[in-house]
């Protein structure tokens, strides 16, 4: 494979080959277009007032805090189920648009009386959304728990099923670290109740710095006791104590991972737990001084197992082929490393091997058409 000759060509190449998507909040990767009409929408029935929605959502550039609340303000524009329902649908569409191949999708279910949801109907709400699907081809499991796969065109002359994008959808349910013990418990439980309908695994996360680990761990213990993989927003800020109780309870995978000692990523590396990169996302939410320092670097020269991730696509303006090609020019890596360190993170993903086979398939069909 040659080398890249000029960063266009990189970021073409970037966004051209398969990608898989580890670490994607539902509600952070709202299109700003969806946002702000359904904001008009509010602000037309005097729910809110339009023009100080919009400032906030068209700013660029955003602390911690204000990411925080700003999920608060997505949630206001976002309750109902039809629209849970719709983002679900161009998140999905979205991702598939740039060659992502497999997509773990992460949502907090939500309690809202007033709109009659509940944790469930809001994830019968994500269903919906999956199974609403037209403009690419997602392969998910419905809510009658059969797998709905891709379409099967019945002759070659069925161009549009041949020409639809083709995306696997699993899904993880989180925990919001605001969540009390026993909202956490529901949520595992919800989430061991839904595996037949493609929820595999689930995340803690949610602003870090509320909430105590030892309200989750009793949720999160039950879910690994019951086989279902489990994934932390990990030293998002430094917090030492909880980092090492997280690593001490053996994840199966961390997100962010900022602020690890040097003792914490030795635990890590002897654990080989996979890292979930959100390389934006730390710039933006000012985790870092600058991307030269962030700690991908070191682990990519470790072999350490990583995955290039968004974190939130509309909060931070990103793309996964922006991610890729971000770590592409920043730390000088070619065009076979990047394809490379894309089909590594088939290993981490929570599906069953079924899945990761096929998308393994995917990749080595990618690399027979460079040949
Ligand atoms: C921690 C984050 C996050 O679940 O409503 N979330 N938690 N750190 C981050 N880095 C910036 N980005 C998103 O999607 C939005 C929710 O995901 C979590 C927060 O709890 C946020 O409210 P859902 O679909």
């Amino acid at each position: 494979m040659e080398k890249c000759t000029n960063l266009a060509e990189m970021k073409e190449w970037c966004r051209a080959i398969p990608k898989i998507e580890l670490h994607a909040h539902l509600n952070g990767c709202i299109r700003d277009s969806t946002l702000l009409e359904l904001a008009k929408l509010l602000g037309e029935k005097g729910v809110i007032i339009f023009a100080d929605v919009e400032h906030v959502i068209r700013k660029c550039g955003r602390s911690l805090t204000e990411c925080f609340q700003l999920f608060d303000l997505f949630h206001i524009l976002a309750t109902d189920h039809e629209t849970i329902s719709r983002i679900t649908k161009e998140v999905v569409e979205d991702f598939a648009a740039e060659e992502v191949v497999y997509l773990e999708l992460r949502t907090t279910p939500k309690n809202n009386e007033a709109k009659g949801m509940t944790k469930r109907s809001y994830m019968k709400a994500v269903i919906n959304g999956l199974r609403s699907v037209d403009t690419v081809d997602a392969s998910f499991i419905n809510l009658n728990g059969k797998t709905e796969s891709f379409c099967e065109p019945m002759q070659k002359s069925c161009t549009t099923c041949m020409e639809k994008k083709k995306i696997y959808v699993r899904l993880l349910l989180s925990i919001d670290r605001r969540e009390t013990t026993a909202a956490a418990m529901e949520t595992v439980c919800l989430a061991l109740e839904m595996r037949e309908f493609g929820v595999v695994g689930i995340d803690l996360s949610g602003n870090p710095v509320v909430g105590e680990w030892n309200t989750f761990l009793p949720a999160l213990k039950y879910a690994k006791e019951q086989g279902l993989p489990v994934t932390l927003h990990c030293g998002e800020v430094s917090n030492k104590m909880e980092i090492q109780a997280m690593l001490n309870f053996s994840p199966d995978r961390i997100g962010h991972a900022c602020f690890l000692d040097e003792d914490d990523w030795e635990k890590a590396r002897l654990s080989q737990i996979p890292v979930e990169i959100c390389l934006t996302s730390n710039l933006r939410t000012q985790r870092l001084s600058s991307i030269h320092v962030h700690h991908f670097a070191n682990l990519y020269n470790a072999n350490h197992p990583l995955v290039l991730c968004t974190d939130d696509t509309g909060l931070f303006s990103t793309s996964l082929s922006n991610e890729y090609y971000l770590a592409a020019e920043t730390f000088g890596l070619d065009k076979k490393d990047m394809l490379q360190l894309g089909a590594n993170a088939i290993e981490f993903v929570f599906a069953d091997s079924e899945v990761k086979k096929a998308i393994r398939e995917i990749f080595r069909a990618f690399e027979r058409r460079l040949a």
